[in-house]
């Protein structure tokens, strides 16, 4: 269900009708039942109907598509390791890959490079198990080299025991192109670990990893990029597919939760209706449309055939009832 109502009233003597939003959720919220955090940059409110940010998402937060922030990077200023030591004595410490800062110049001090040592590791407790999908691995990458042929054939592995590197979940390709590397490592774990395969000429048995991003939808979200919505009751969705694992929120229904119903047990599906905005909400009880009906269809919901023509705006809106009285100070809302 929209987040927001439209309301729309008649002015005395004049054959229009003014129409205009309110938002329903409070700062920083969105979406069905206001469920859903915004976290956009510097707390900035987004839109209550998309989530979209007006303009970067929140620090740990990435824009998955359309201004939708709801991509976590669960990597975040956790707590990084390496039993591989720290190249010539710098500050290059297993730290600098979870900072916060992409900068991919080793100079700049914000990446981590081990030392020369057969088969170097890197590896993050994220604190608590997360079922991860997508990674993002920004490599050490300057003016005069590039380096990316140091985590060449290197695998990735996600594991709940800090002893061991656990599940292989990715190995990096044998030529790398982009120093910017997007991956999917899919799995659950606390864990997660780079390592050198430890074959290279010894210099090259380093790592040089300025940056690993590891990303979570938030809660009730799904997909690539997190930019889907589940509308499960009280659970996550599956993050891939977005299937729920019980019930669904009430207004939804299907295995994914994902098709909008109304009426009695929620047995009729919106989207049989045929109404003339097909963007239109859809009332939870009797199935409304915002803006009436298409040409030959009429009823509250829509869906009995006419051919009389389109049906004038119904007055049972969303989540409230707008009763024209003569003139916009006169508009009323009931419940
Ligand atoms: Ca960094």
């Amino acid at each position: 269900m929209a987040a927001s109502c439209r309301l729309c009233f008649a002015v005395l003597g004049l054959a229009c009708c003014v129409c205009f939003t309110l938002s329903t959720c409070p700062r920083g919220q969105f979406g069905d039942s206001c469920s859903y955090s915004c976290h956009c940059e510097g707390g900035a409110a987004c839109n209550p109907n998309t989530g979209k940010c007006p303009r970067a998402c929140a620090l740990q937060w990435k824009d998955g598509r359309n201004g939708i922030c709801q991509r976590e990077n669960v990597a975040f200023n956790k707590t990084a390791t390496s039993t591989s030591g720290t190249f010539g004595g710098y500050n290059w410490t297993p730290d600098k890959a979870v900072d916060g800062s992409r900068n991919q110049d080793v100079h700049g001090g914000s990446c981590f490079h081990s030392a020369a040592n057969y088969s170097s590791m890197w590896r993050v407790d994220l604190g608590r198990q997360y079922r991860i999908h997508h990674v993002t691995v920004y490599h050490r990458t300057e003016a005069a080299h590039n380096f990316l042929h140091r985590i060449a054939n290197c695998t990735m592995h996600l594991s709940n025991d800090n002893s061991i590197d656990g599940t292989l979940c990715y190995t990096f390709p044998a030529t790398i192109y982009n120093s910017v590397i997007d991956l999917v490592c899919d799995g659950s774990g606390r864990y997660l670990t780079i390592r050198n395969p430890g074959t290279a000429a010894e210099e090259d048995d380093t790592l040089n990893i300025c940056e690993v991003e590891i990303y979570e939808c938030s809660h009730g979200t799904y997909g690539e990029f997190c930019d889907k919505f589940c509308h499960c009751h009280n659970s996550s969705c599956e993050p891939n597919t977005g299937t729920c694992p019980g019930d669904c929120r009430p207004g939804w229904q299907g295995d994914r939760c994902n098709k909008e119903c109304y009426g009695v047990h929620c047995k009729k599906p919106c989207a049989g209706r045929k109404c003339a905005d097909t963007n239109s909400s859809c009332d939870r009880y009797n199935g409304s449309c915002d803006t009436g009906c298409l040409v030959g269809w009429t009823g509250d919901d829509c869906t009995q055939g006419s051919s009389k023509g389109t049906r004038p705006p119904t007055r049972q809106m969303t989540d409230h009832v707008v009763e024209e009285q003569g003139s916009p100070a006169d508009v009323r809302i009931v419940r």
